[in-house]
């Protein structure tokens, strides 16, 4: 055993696992390379949900050169019948014997019981190598999978003064078309995108992947509107084959109006509320119920602001364009009665920045 040499192969799988960033879900994504007298024998990656599993499809290329061989996985194997069969058992079938996994899966039908059956098979296991990585890669998942709601990223396009709009509400553009292009690569990781509908009737958006990474991706378009004010000439409803449309609203909603939107093509969703909105807790498990397992918030302010208020947001990304706005009445992206102690800002953690053109592009965890 060297770690260097696992360290590589593991890369080598890491890099199989990213092949499938955006199109997985809500499975993880999880890639294998299978070793034999140092020659690679077998290499492969979770393509989507109901394609074989990672280990399954290295396997399926190593064949018989397979035992006596060294498994490289980046995912704990599962050990369930899940939509395909346990890869532990094909494993143990094959003959692997050793392998060198990289994070246990937090799945709790698979939790640490995929380690144990590989062992009581006299396997060698070693687990943890370059674990850091797939906490970041399978970000989404490993909430999604324990807690049932999708993992949330927050998305918006401030002024250096913080402003994401004029005082008319103007906002087209704020960053430069580099950025926004780098907004649709983002859009593209994610299961669902989600704004509130005055963003929709302000702005008319149609929130779909123009990005040519994403070519035949379906993206749901999620938009909370509580009273269904939501205009049947929206020009979202022309791009229904480029992903589903779910309209949250308030129990007590008209009806009329939901039929008309589901006549549409939408898909409406009623939960429970108050004056200052719909109850976010309820909307993200409906959401998970739904298997959507990442969303990209969107804005605009009433929503960032609700959503940052109630905590909720895992992930943000603020982009900042070199121009100045000013004016009391234009907005900012977290308004409310705001933070009166400096002790209680809400604080991003593991901040990275980079700059696209002009703009600064800052990623910060909550
Ligand atoms: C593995 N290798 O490549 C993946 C695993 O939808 P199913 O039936 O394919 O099962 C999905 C679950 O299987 C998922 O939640 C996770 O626990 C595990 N995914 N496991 O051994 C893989 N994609
Ligand atoms: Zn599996």
């Amino acid at each position: 055993m060297n770690i260097n040499i696992d360290s590589a192969y593991l890369q080598m799988a890491y890099s199989l696992a990213e092949k499938a960033l955006g199109w997985a879900s809500p499975n993880p994504y999880v890639g294998a390379v299978i070793v034999n007298k140092d020659q690679i024998v077998g290499y492969g990656y979770h393509e989507s949900p109901g394609k074989p599993h990672a280990e399954a499809v290295a396997l399926k290329m190593a064949g018989k050169r397979a035992k006596g061989g060294t498994a490289y996985i980046t995912l704990e194997p599962c050990v369930h019948f899940g939509r395909t069969p346990p890869c532990v058992d094909s494993l143990i079938f094959s003959k692997i014997e050793r392998t060198v996994i990289s994070s246990l899966d937090p799945n709790p039908i698979v939790n640490k019981k995929g380690l144990k059956k590989l062992r009581q098979a006299g396997i060698n296991v070693s687990i943890g190598l370059l674990e850091s990585r797939n906490n970041r890669l399978n970000e989404a998942y490993f909430k999604y999978i324990t807690q049932n709601i999708p993992f949330l990223t927050a998305k918006t396009a401030t002024t250096q003064d913080g402003k994401i709009a004029t005082n008319t509400m103007s906002s087209k553009w704020i960053s430069s078309s580099s950025t926004r292009e780098y907004v649709h690569l983002l859009r593209g990781e994610h299961d669902a995108i989600l704004v509130g509908i005055n963003t929709i009737i302000r702005d008319d958006p149609i929130l779909t992947i123009r990005h040519p990474n994403w070519e035949g991706k379906r993206l749901t378009r999620v938009i909370l509107d509580s009273h269904l004010r939501f205009p049947l000439n929206s020009k979202i409803f022309q791009t229904l084959s480029d992903g589903n449309i779910l309209i949250f609203c308030h129990e007590s909603a008209p009806d009329d109006r939901s039929k008309l939107l589901e006549d549409h093509g939408a898909r409406v969703i009623r939960c429970s509320g108050n004056a200052a909105g719909l109850d976010l807790i309820q909307v993200l498990q409906e959401l998970g119920a739904n298997e959507i397992s990442s969303v990209l918030v969107e804005g605009g302010s009433r929503l960032m602001t609700s959503f940052l208020e109630k905590k909720l947001i895992d992930k943000m990304y603020i982009t900042i364009s070199p121009k100045l706005i000013g004016g009391k009445e234009a907005p900012t992206f977290f308004e409310g009665e705001g933070i009166s102690v400096l002790r209680d800002s809400l604080r991003l953690k593991k901040v990275r920045s980079f700059t696209i053109d002009e703009d600064i592009i800052v990623e910060g965890y909550f």
